[in-house]
């Protein structure tokens, strides 16, 4: 089946509001703020197999914008079923098949709509066991996807955490002189999978890969300049657009310049107090805003079994 029948299918088979009786009523659900923490919500009440009223989804797009990361507890999917729940909130990203991501499938160029995030478990298996640092996803392609849920089907005894940064907050600490300094400049983030190509190599967000690229040293892939302070589409705030590991540049600097301010932004973003740590439970979802947040991932034991599946949403051009 191709992915685009997969999603086709996936909201041909969702239930109806009207014929079915599957629906869910939006009195059930209650949204919690995290207590103490640099984001996120919790969501109870909510069957992501049923059919959502339009208050509920409106109601969740607003927690998602203001709180930035959503988790729904005691999920039960099939693919079509998280498929059919993500596309409440916006297509699927499809990014082309010169700008590789996570899954990009070897003939279409494209990955899959529903993605398994898994070491060992003979399902794509992309992403190990190892550490990922933080980072945001598909930063290098023209329009990054906006935001993705994350299932969580299989779970490691030890280690596995999900990390997720608000990059809102990382920004507003700045001081006054050098937010205006950033608000003016570009950066290029380059294709960590391009260069994870041509060194023959599977992990990506780390390795030998470089953390600015000086000008006298080859360009991998394409280059497109975002901002680097950019601006949430619905709630206007500002937030960091910089990951933590990945190449990088900034657009008419000087290099050395630039890879100090970058190395600067980078140890700020790290702080414990932008960071909430996720420990999953199965049957979780998270629905993170990719726009204003970063992820990452500490190790496991290679020989624990961890699947994840994962939607991402398409979105715009960073502004
Ligand atoms: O394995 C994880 O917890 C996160 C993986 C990740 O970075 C992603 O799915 O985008
Ligand atoms: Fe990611």
């Amino acid at each position: 089946m191709t992915s685009l029948t997969q999603l086709s299918q996936a909201i041909h088979d969702a239930p109806r509001w009207h014929i079915d009786n599957q629906f869910q009523d939006p009195n059930e659900i209650t949204i919690v703020p995290l207590e103490n923490e640099a984001l996120g919500a919790v969501v109870y009440g909510l069957d992501a197999r049923k059919a959502q009223a339009g208050e509920t989804i409106f109601k969740l797009k607003q927690a998602l914008a203001e709180h930035l990361i959503l988790i729904f507890k005691k999920q039960s999917l099939d693919d079509l079923q998280l498929l059919a729940f993500a596309s409440y909130f916006g297509a699927i990203f499809r990014p082309s098949a010169d700008n590789p991501v996570l899954g990009s499938a070897e003939d279409t160029g494209t990955p899959p709509d529903v993605i398994p995030v898994s070491n060992a478990v003979g399902q794509g298996d992309y992403t190990g066991h190892g550490e990922l640092s933080p980072h945001a996803d598909h930063q290098w392609t023209p329009t990054p996807s906006f935001g993705s849920l994350l299932y969580a089907i299989e779970l490691p005894k030890d280690g596995g955490r999900t990390s997720w940064y608000n990059t809102i907050k990382a920004y507003d600490a700045l001081d006054d002189e050098l937010k205006a300094h950033l608000n003016g400049l570009q950066l290029i983030t380059y294709n960590p999978f391009v260069r994870h190509q041509s060194n023959n190599g599977q992990a990506n967000y780390g390795g030998d890969t470089p953390y600015y690229r000086f000008k006298d040293q080859p360009i991998l892939g394409h280059a497109y300049p975002h901002p680097l302070v950019r601006t949430h589409p619905e709630s206007g705030r500002k937030a960091l657009w910089l990951n933590t590991r990945s190449e990088v540049e900034l657009v008419n600097y000087d290099d050395q310049e630039g890879s100090e301010l970058i190395a600067k932004l980078r140890e700020h973003l790290l702080k414990d107090e932008f960071n909430y740590q996720h420990q999953w439970e199965e049957g979780d979802i998270v629905f993170w805003d990719n726009q204003v947040t970063l992820h990452s991932r500490e190790p496991f034991p290679s020989d624990q079994r961890r699947l994840l599946k994962r939607v991402s949403l398409a979105g715009g051009r960073p502004f």
